[in-house]
């Protein structure tokens, strides 16, 4: 067992990364509307030729402003207006849909969008959920394009795609959290205040920092690594994890977390081949439910 703990340097590059404010500063909300057209006027007011260009802006800020409070009136199924491209589900939330289910998000400029499952509910809302077990009916011991592209059904077990991660995260500083729960009804769960995935090239490399939560930090040993799934061995084991362990993974050597493991209900006998979290219930446990998501910072 000795030999699964991987013993690593905490990275901080990601907790300078940490800008809330700079992050939230580029969203568009109604305050910031509220406030840019009140200056906006102001200035005009008090220029002795008051441009074309000036009115030009302050009349695009009017239609701005009422194309956000139209929207907020609208029910979360309707097409958002044309002003209104979520890149993520803070995006989703703060155009006012406050229900958990599926959106559609245009991260990065894609033009036909994805499909997402938005948690509205868990810790003010506005997480994208991007990997799920509850129940076991979907085998997560898959090969790499099935990761690359993502799997299963969003209202029941799923994994996003490590693709649309990485273009999701790429966006600016998101924060990673991780709800579960055990075959006894206790729930905890681990956040940590800074992820990005990289691209293809990097293997779709975790970077993460700032844990926090009642779980334990068992994604500790897996910071900068590469994701491997059954057919690729991006590890930092002589063998190969992903087979060893059953599951796609962002494994090391090999592994304090096993999210996408078997489904082995609970107390299991083999060695960390299940849906395990080493810091709270150890190897030889199989959790009953774990969802992992992320959110803007
Ligand atoms: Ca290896």
């Amino acid at each position: 067992m000795g030999e699964l703990k991987v013993e690593m340097a905490a990275d901080k590059e990601l907790a300078g990364k940490e800008k809330k404010e700079d992050a939230n500063a580029s969203r568009v909300n109604i305050a910031l509307v509220a406030s840019l057209l009140v200056a906006a006027a102001a200035l005009a007011a008090s220029v002795y030729y008051p441009s074309a260009k000036l009115v030009e802006e302050v009349k695009d800020l009017v239609r701005l402003m009422e194309n956000i409070t139209k929207t907020n009136s609208m029910s979360e199924h309707q097409v958002v207006a044309e002003a209104e491209i979520p890149r993520d589900c803070y995006d989703i939330q703060l155009y006012g849909h406050v229900t958990s289910g599926v959106y559609k998000i245009y991260p990065g400029g894609i033009k036909r969008g994805i499909d997402v499952y938005c948690d509205m509910d868990t810790d003010n809302g506005g997480w994208l959920v991007f990997q799920r077990r509850i129940d076991g009916t979907l085998d997560f011991y898959k090969n790499w394009a099935e990761y690359q592209i993502g799997f299963g059904d969003l209202s029941s077990e799923f994994w996003l795609g490590t693709e649309s991660l990485h273009i999701i995260t790429d966006q600016g500083f998101y924060e990673r959290r991780v709800d579960m729960t055990d075959f006894d009804g206790q729930h905890r769960y681990a956040q940590y205040r800074g992820v990005h995935i990289g691209d293809r090239d990097t293997k779709y490399k975790l970077r993460l920092a700032g844990y926090h939560g009642y779980a334990g930090d068992s994604l500790y040993a897996h910071n900068n690594m590469k994701f491997s799934a059954r057919d690729h061995d991006n590890d930092n084991a002589g063998g190969h994890c992903a087979e060893t362990f059953k599951g796609g993974f962002w494994y090391n050597n090999c592994h304090a977390a096993n999210p996408n493991g078997q489904y082995l209900s609970g107390d299991h006998e083999t060695l960390a081949n299940g849906i395990n979290w080493h810091s709270w219930r150890g190897y030889k446990y199989s959790l009953k439910t774990i969802e992992m998501k992320i959110r803007p910072l």
